[in-house]
């Protein structure tokens, strides 16, 4: 380590540390709208976080100026206040100011920044064209008038996610963030993940709104309206709410939903479990007849968006099995209906996702097994997190209500699908036991929890050692797909592949903003919501069971094949 002086105070850090980490060390928070050390993102763009040095002529970016032994740092002088407001101003001059109206207000940093800073006025001309807002995705709508340009999204679609959808750019003289060759996104390779959302600071990109689409379907008395919750919600809406991030919100959300007229409340978990049983079945069925190996996990839809795109040739080892998602909406417009006596067409199918590549995956056309298209709205963990504030819901203090019957039962092992490493750790759980027939004694797989990159674990099942990798984040997915392509992963049977960093629970459609500490947090609610279950294993589901007895008959029976499973576009 070695010593500087920052604001007078003297401080000890690591080589390699910049000067904003190193005033954060001593309680000074520079301020930034571009810096994200979670994403490596220091590209010094916005020059809000200026200092001066001493000895230095000009003032220094202090997110990427490494700190120096014996610098002398100041950030806080009346030119330093005077740059800082006059780039503020820079950036407001193009700043559409419509604040009220605009999906980040309240959650926006711009908007923070000028009230930190004072700034009562804008004293120059605004030097910008105004540009079309780009709504073509069903997922993901940009308005590039609010881009600040600070770039984090670029970095994010780039390093983090590979898939570079987007670009920064000089054209005409006039900087952009854009679309790869200006397409209209829903033309680019975008995969729908909506990182970019979650690193973006203002509203300049954000997911498609559809919350007036259900509360009218909640209002028209022709509809039968059900909604399922997804795993990674039931630990993060509460941040919408002051709770702690992480907190087991699921039998509030549950009675939240419920107020709001829906007739069925249902969880995802239950489908969760479902899908163990038909790509578990899956699994075996390849390995004792030689079908194509690894097999891959296919319920995460940018990940299978990644694969169409990138990696066509590798499609036949996706599981052929539909996201826990689709076939609860397929189940809910078919074994429910049924059950119910009430006609299909009029069962409206809504999802809670903490993702936004969800509204892209229920879209798709192919996705309308049970006769009707299978599920008729996503809603993002924000966009339910902003219904319950419109209804007035005291969030954090309602009661804790149980879902609905036949498909309101979710083990452990379904809800820690949520979480980076956790479907295959709920399929360990029930391959072991169904192939063996013993019991499962530690079903706890340490070894492909939390946020690394790529993990790896193999188990002993009946004198065969079950080789299994698990990554999350598209970047190494890459990693992974080069080694299968290359011919590098012929010893493996299941690979777990995650679109988003830390999986679901890190999902694009997740609370603003969503960092790593928020994925670690979340992470440790998963977990212990698994710990608290009595019932861990997707296999010893009874409703489950009963589906099966009632309506499917066996995995991968002719039923299943109908409308649990799926095929994919090269
Ligand atoms: Fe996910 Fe899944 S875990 S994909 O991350 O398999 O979105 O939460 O709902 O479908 O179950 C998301 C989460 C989610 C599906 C399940």
């Amino acid at each position: 380590t070695f010593a500087l002086t920052i604001d007078g105070q003297r401080i000890e850090v690591e080589p390699g540390t910049m000067i904003l980490d190193a005033a954060a060390q001593v309680g000074v928070k520079i301020p930034t709208l571009c810096y994200l050390k979670d994403i490596g993102h220091d590209v010094g763009a916005c020059r809000i976080c200026t200092v001066e040095v001493e000895g230095e002529k000009e003032l220094k970016t202090a997110c990427n100026t490494p700190a120096a032994a014996g610098m002398v740092v100041r950030t806080n002088t009346p030119a330093i206040r005077e740059a800082r407001k006059v780039t503020m101003e820079l950036i407001l001059t193009n700043h559409p100011m419509e604040c009220p109206i605009c999906v980040r207000n309240g959650l926006c940093e711009l908007q923070d920044l000028a009230a930190t800073f004072g700034i009562r006025e804008v004293r120059f001309p605004r030097t910008q064209p105004v540009y079309p807002v780009d709504d073509s995705s069903v997922a993901i709508i940009r308005d590039p008038n609010k881009c600040i340009l600070c770039r984090r999204c670029v970095t994010v679609c780039q390093q983090v996610q590979s898939v570079s959808a987007i670009e920064f750019k000089k054209v005409d003289g006039e900087a952009v963030v854009a679309p790869v060759l200006r397409a209209p996104l829903a033309e680019t390779n975008c995969v729908n993940c909506g990182q970019c959302i979650l690193v973006c600071p203002v509203g300049a990109i954000y997911e498609r709104d559809e919350t007036a689409r259900v509360w009218a379907a909640l209002a028209d008395p022709q509809k039968h309206v059900v909604v399922q919750t997804a795993p990674a919600t039931h630990v993060s809406i509460g941040d919408m709410f002051g709770m702690p991030t992480g907190t087991d919100i699921t039998g509030k959300m549950v009675a939240a939903l419920r107020r709001f007229g829906f007739d069925a409340v249902f969880d995802t978990n239950f489908t969760a479990d479902l899908t163990i049983m038909e790509e578990g079945s899956e699994l075996l069925e390849r390995i004792n007849n030689g079908g194509v190996l690894p097999q891959i996990t296919s319920c995460s839809p940018g990940w299978i968006k990644y694969v169409e795109h990138f990696y066509p040739e590798l499609l036949p080892h996706l599981s052929t099995c539909k996201s826990p998602q689709q076939m609860l909406g397929a189940l809910a417009k078919t074994y429910y209906a049924k059950k119910k006596g009430i006609d299909p067409a009029d069962v409206f199918v809504v999802s809670i996702m903490p993702c936004t590549a969800k509204k892209f995956e229920a879209a798709r056309p192919e996705m309308n097994d049970s006769g009707h298209q299978d599920v008729d709205v996503v809603l993002t963990s924000r966009e339910l997190g902003r219904m319950i504030k419109e209804a007035g819901l005291d969030f954090a203090n309602l009661p804790d209500e149980d879902y609905d019957e036949p498909m309101g039962i979710g083990s452990g092992a379904g809800q820690i699908f949520g979480a980076t490493g956790g479907v295959m750790e709920a399929a360990l759980r029930t391959a072991y036991e169904l192939v063996t027939g013993r019991t499962l004694d530690r079903i706890d797989f340490e070894d492909i929890r939390g946020l690394k990159g790529i993990k790896e674990a193999a188990v002993p099942v009946d004198g065969l050692d079950v080789k299994v990798l698990v990554s999350h984040g598209l970047s190494n997915a890459e990693i992974l797909m080069n080694k299968l392509r290359a011919g590098e992963l012929k010893d493996y049977h299941f690979i777990e592949i995650m679109c988003c960093p830390g999986g679901c629970i890190g999902g694009g459609g997740q609370p603003i903003k969503t960092g790593t500490l928020d994925r670690e947090r979340r992470i440790a609610g998963t977990y212990s919501r698994d710990k608290a279950l009595q019932l861990r294993k997707s296999h010893e589901n009874p409703q489950v069971k009963k589906l099966y007895e009632e309506y499917l008959e066996k995995p991968l029976g002719h039923r299943s094949h109908e409308l649990l499973h799926t095929t994919y576009v090269a």
